[in-house]
Formats: structure tokens, sequence, C-alpha cells
């Protein structure tokens, strides 16, 4: 039986979630303001571990400086009385009309300067509250039209303000890495670095490329109609996965951030299976959207299903682990023969050249005719996440 959720479970929230008043472009809110106090009381009464935030969260933009303390202090007092942490901390660069085009690649040079202090503002008060990633989703950073962007020019930028922010991290000794969130659009007609792969591609042209890695979110792949699994298991492979946004959502439409698990749930269940056993141990922090139709009744009930749906599939997934059929169709579909080296030990080209049963004996016909009974074992999985295996 699946239990409640426990701080070991790492989940954690962004105040935005919960917080949100479920404004879209078509409505007002139908919700009141949530004060950020009652959320850090009631995620962590709901078995929540951690709370992340953006600046302009927990201080509105253009709060002078003695209301800034008076809010980091009730939020500071709110993290002692439940244990809470902030294990991930994020700026506002796209809210305020100044980000209409951007931030760290808006064709206003004073703007890119203002945006740089905005998030080396807020990585002073992470580093403080012992933040670990500093998330950077660059929602604004892109274009309606190709006439009004540079590519070229705006990526130099967008390195350029990456390579700062992280050299303020090393100036400043801080222990924060640097985690950027790609989204194919939406705000933006199309946002600079929209999936994955375009986020790990510019990484490895940074300066301090060891700081910065990915915070990818279930949905903004899927928009994209991308493989979220696949994303995820490359950026595992490459040690870029810092930090990640679980959420739902049904293939490529708008960003619908739907409560975890209630979108694809067969792609949510290879997930999770590659989460739990593919060697990542960061925070499970969820970025989502609790319905516009829901009261604060339903907020509370959607955040406690995020990590239900969680719990639930991880269950599922180390029972397909588990199962002996399920290591016996991983052989026979030869699944654990990819981790075999493809050349032996040593071999050279010219060994493999001279390997006459790599070519010229090989019958590439029987090879050809042979099944890889993937439908057995895409079955099983099947039947392990609906518990009837
Ligand atoms: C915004 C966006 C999210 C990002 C957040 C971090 S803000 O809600 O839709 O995907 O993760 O800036
Ligand atoms: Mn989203
Ligand atoms: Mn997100």
């Amino acid at each position: 039986m699946v239990g409640e959720p426990v701080a070991e479970d790492k989940f954690s929230f962004g105040l935005w979630t919960v917080g949100w008043r479920a404004n879209d472009p078509f409505g007002e809110a139908t919700r009141p303001t949530l004060d950020a106090v009652e959320a850090v009381h009631r995620l962590a009464e709901l078995g929540a571990w951690g709370v992340t935030f953006h600046d302009d969260d927990l201080i509105p933009f253009g709060s002078d400086d003695g209301e800034r303390a008076k809010r980091i202090e009730r939020f500071r007092a709110a993290l002692d009385e439940t244990g809470l942490v902030v294990p991930m901390a994020t700026t506002n660069l796209f809210t305020h009309p100044v980000f209409k085009d951007g931030a760290l690649t808006n064709n206003d040079r004073d703007i890119r300067r203002f945006a740089l202090r905005k998030v080396m503002r807020n990585m002073d008060l992470a580093a403080e509250l012992g933040a670990k990633t500093y998330v950077l989703w660059g929602g604004r950073e892109g274009s309606e039209t190709d006439a009004a962007k540079d590519v070229a020019a705006a990526m130099d930028r967008y390195r350029e303000g990456i390579d700062t922010l992280a050299q303020y991290v090393i100036d400043q000794g801080y222990d924060l890495r640097l985690a950027l969130e790609p989204k194919p659009n939406e705000p933006r007609g199309d946002i600079l670095l929209p999936t994955i792969g375009h986020a790990l591609a510019f990484i490895s042209t940074l300066e301090h490329h060891e700081l910065v890695g990915v915070n990818p979110e279930v949905g903004h792949e899927q928009m994209a109609g991308l493989n979220f699994v696949h994303g995820i298991g490359q950026a595992l492979w490459q040690g870029k996965l810092f930090h990640i946004d679980l959420n739902g959502q049904h293939g490529p439409r708008y960003d619908q951030d739907l409560v975890f698990g209630h979108g694809d749930v067969l792609s949510a269940f290879f997930l999770v299976d590659l989460l739990e056993h593919g060697g990542y141990d960061g925070p499970r922090h969820f970025d989502y959207k609790p319905p516009r139709t829901e009261d604060m009744e339903g907020v509370w009930a959607s955040a406690a299903a995020c990590m239900r749906s969680y719990l639930l599939l991880r269950e599922r997934a180390r029972a397909f682990r588990a199962d002996p059929r399920v290591a016996e169709a991983l052989e026979r579909s030869r699944v654990t023969e990819l981790s075999q080296p493809t050349l032996g030990e040593g071999e050279s080209p010219a060994d493999l050249l001279a390997d006459r049963t790599a070519f010229e004996t090989f019958d590439a016909e029987a090879a050809g005719r042979r099944g890889y009974a993937y439908a057995q074992l895409s079955q099983l999985a099947f039947e392990h996440l609906l518990g009837a295996a």
C-alpha cells in the first residue's frame, strides 16, 4: 500500500502553483490571494518537504527595503516552524511590462542589465535560505516575428547573461547551481532554448558549463510533441538533470500544467521508473496549476493528488522492476545487451575489419527475421501500471 508523503520523498511545490489565482487570458481570478506563510503551513501539513519561489511571489515587485525585510522574516519564521526547506528559487523575469521583449535577451541593453541585477538580488536570498538550485525560465526570451530578433546576437547575450550569473555565484562562494528550463512557446510565439536538446547544446558553450544544467518540465516537452522520458534520459546521461518540474499535459496544445500524472499516464509511469532507477536524487518538484474551477479546498486536494500520483506510480514502477517475468522479458528483448560495448576491449577499427563474423559471414537475413518481443514487454509494463500484473 502507498503511504503518506514523507520528507525523504523530497516533494516540493512552487509558491506560484498553489498560489495561482487562476486568472487566464479569457477570465479574471477565481480564487483569493494565498498568503505565503499559509502556503508553507498547508504544504507542510500535506507532507511536502520543500517550497520554492520567484522573488515576486514573496516580495511584490517594487516593494521598499523595509517591506522586503518584513516579508522575508515572516517567510523564514514559517520555514522554521514547519521544517520546510527551500531547495530552489527563481526570478520573475516575465510579469512586469519591462520584460515584454525578454530579460537577458531583450533588445534593450538597459533592461538586460536590470534583469541581471534582479536575478543577482534574489540569488543572494536563495543562498541565504539554503537553496542549492537556481532556476532560469526564459519565458519572455523570444519573439512573435522573426524580423524582431537577431537569434545569433540573442544567443550571445543569453550566454553572456548566464556566464555572468555563474561568475557571480563563484565570486560570492554560493553553493548554487543554475538550471535552465526549456519551453517551446507561450507566452512568446517562439521561445529561445525551446527544448531540452537546445538547452543542453547551449550549456556546452558556456564558460562555467559545469555549474549549469537543466530543469525540464513534463508539459513543456510534450507541448512540442517530444518524448519527455527520452529527454530526461539524455539529461541524466550528460549529468545535467539538476532539477525537474513535474506536471501533466495532453499532447501538443497550450501549457496545461495539470496535476502530475493527469495527462500521459504511461509516460508518467516510465518517467517515475527512470527517476527512481536512473540515479536522480534531487527534488521532485511540482510545477502545476490547480484547475481554475477549484476553490481553495480543491487547491489543497490537487496538491495532495500530485504527491499521491507520484507515490502510486513509484509503487507500480517498483513492482515492475521486481517482477521476475520483467527481468526475463528484458533479457529476451535484448534491452540488457545494449549495455555491452559494441567493440571488444581494446578492439580497433582495424580489428573490426578483420572480424569476418561481423560482416562477411554475418547472417543479416536471420537477424532481420528475429522479433524483439517488445509487445510482451510493453504489455507487462502496462499491466503493472494498472495493477493487473
Ligand atoms: C512559470 C512557468 C514555469 C516556470 C516557473 C519558473 S514560472 O509559472 O510556467 O514553467 O517553471 O520561473
Ligand atoms: Mn508549464
Ligand atoms: Mn516550470
